[in-house]
């Protein structure tokens, strides 16, 4: 039986790795109460800023068979996003967080998580299955550690020895039993890189994050018509949409692999936008611009709304000089 689990477990990380995925780790499906309590903490302490959804199905995440009482196992894949371009800083651009240069990848990795599934089908012909990609009450990062693809860095993100940190997670749940990983060890050390290099002091303690601090919050999350607070804008650093500035400084990412999707490269080699080309843009170029594109979530309103605190923050500190 042991030898089944772990042979079906090899055929599913196999398919993973043809599927395009560089990490792929199983952990078991249960309940995570001591996850679940920190994420309790941290929603009480008002950290989630105004994503009030993250308050909801939470007896999902204290237990992942509320979401599938059959689940036996939970496959978590990561796939890298790195492109080797930077960002040029200058003052009349603005710029474009890694994740968020190419095609939103909502768009493209459901069709790789779906070549796992059918495996899992040829397993057993009656499992049933359930993928997430940022899509549900799903704590991904918790799953990716419990999964042994990477530990959880100080900036509190995923991070994997191969690859670094520029990669996206995706969860299986599957009513197939598998053989399961264990969690890695953590290779922070004694580095503090990252909490150093955090322009708005947005990661409060090791491993916490206060999203009502943090850059990709304002510049992504927080609704258009939310003004964003001067001490957020004055430290901008020309971060128009999302923030890369935690994982730029973090040695692991020297160790990044260069991602094998065409799609995830930047659009027109852009990694910045020019600033008054946003503020012109039109309803229309907006879409057409940003079609299938990361972008589109912080609508132009929003995208505006950044620019226009971005420049605020500016004049203010010209005047001051
Ligand atoms: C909400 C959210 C955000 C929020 C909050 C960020 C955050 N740190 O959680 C905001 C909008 C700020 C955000 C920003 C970003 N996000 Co985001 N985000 C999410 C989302 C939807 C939920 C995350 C969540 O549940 N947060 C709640 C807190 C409580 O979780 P946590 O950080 O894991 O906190 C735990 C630790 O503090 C831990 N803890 C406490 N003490 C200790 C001590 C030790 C030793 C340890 C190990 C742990 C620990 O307990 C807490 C609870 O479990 C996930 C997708 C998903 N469904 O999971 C994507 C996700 C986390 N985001 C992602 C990305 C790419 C980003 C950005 C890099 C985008 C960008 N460039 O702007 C930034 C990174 C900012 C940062 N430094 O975190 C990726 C991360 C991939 C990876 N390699 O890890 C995810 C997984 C999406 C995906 N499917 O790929 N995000
Ligand atoms: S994404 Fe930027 S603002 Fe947020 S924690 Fe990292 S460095 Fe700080
Ligand atoms: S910068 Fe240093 S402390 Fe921060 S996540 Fe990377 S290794 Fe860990």
């Amino acid at each position: 039986m042991q030898v089944d689990l772990s042979l079906n477990a090899e055929r599913v990380k196999q398919a993973a790795k043809k599927a395009g995925f560089e990490l792929v780790g199983i952990a078991k499906a249960e309940s995570t109460p001591e996850e679940y309590i920190q994420f309790e903490e941290w929603l009480s302490a008002g950290y989630h800023a105004t994503m009030t959804y993250l308050e909801r199905n939470t007896e999902k995440r204290k237990d992942i068979r509320a979401i599938m009482p059959e689940a036996k196992s939970v496959i978590v894949v990561g796939r890298s996003y790195y492109t080797p371009q930077n960002h040029e800083h200058s003052d009349d651009r603005g710029k474009i967080s890694r994740y968020a240069w190419g095609t939103d990848y909502h768009e493209l990795l459901p069709d790789n998580i779906q070549e796992i599934i059918k495996v899992l089908h040829t397993i057993h012909p009656d499992s049933t299955s359930k993928w997430y990609v940022d899509t549900g009450p799903v704590s991904e990062k918790q799953w990716a550690r419990k999964a042994g693809i990477g530990w959880q860095g100080k900036h509190s993100n995923i991070i994997s020895r191969d690859i670094g940190s520029w990669f996206f997670i995706g969860v299986i749940i599957t009513s197939v039993e598998l053989a399961h990983d264990q969690p890695i060890q953590d290779y922070c050390g004694t580095c503090t890189a990252c909490m150093e290099a955090c322009p708005t002091a947005a990661i409060v303690e090791p491993y916490t994050v206060d999203a009502g601090k943090c850059l990709s919050y304002w510049t992504i999350e927080a609704k258009p018509e939310i003004s964003i607070p001067s001490e957020i804008s004055q430290n901008m650093d020309q971060w128009i949409f999302g923030c890369d500035i935690c994982q730029d400084v973090c040695p692991w990412n020297s160790f990044s692999k260069e991602t094998t999707i065409a799609e995830f490269h930047p659009r027109h080699g852009q990694t910045t936008l020019l600033l008054n080309d946003i503020m012109s843009m039109e309803q229309s170029e907006f879409s057409d611009r940003f079609r299938k594109s990361p972008l589109k979530r912080t609508k132009l309103a929003g995208l505006q709304r950044n620019v226009e605190a971005l420049l605020h923050a500016q004049k203010d500190t010209d005047e001051h000089i």
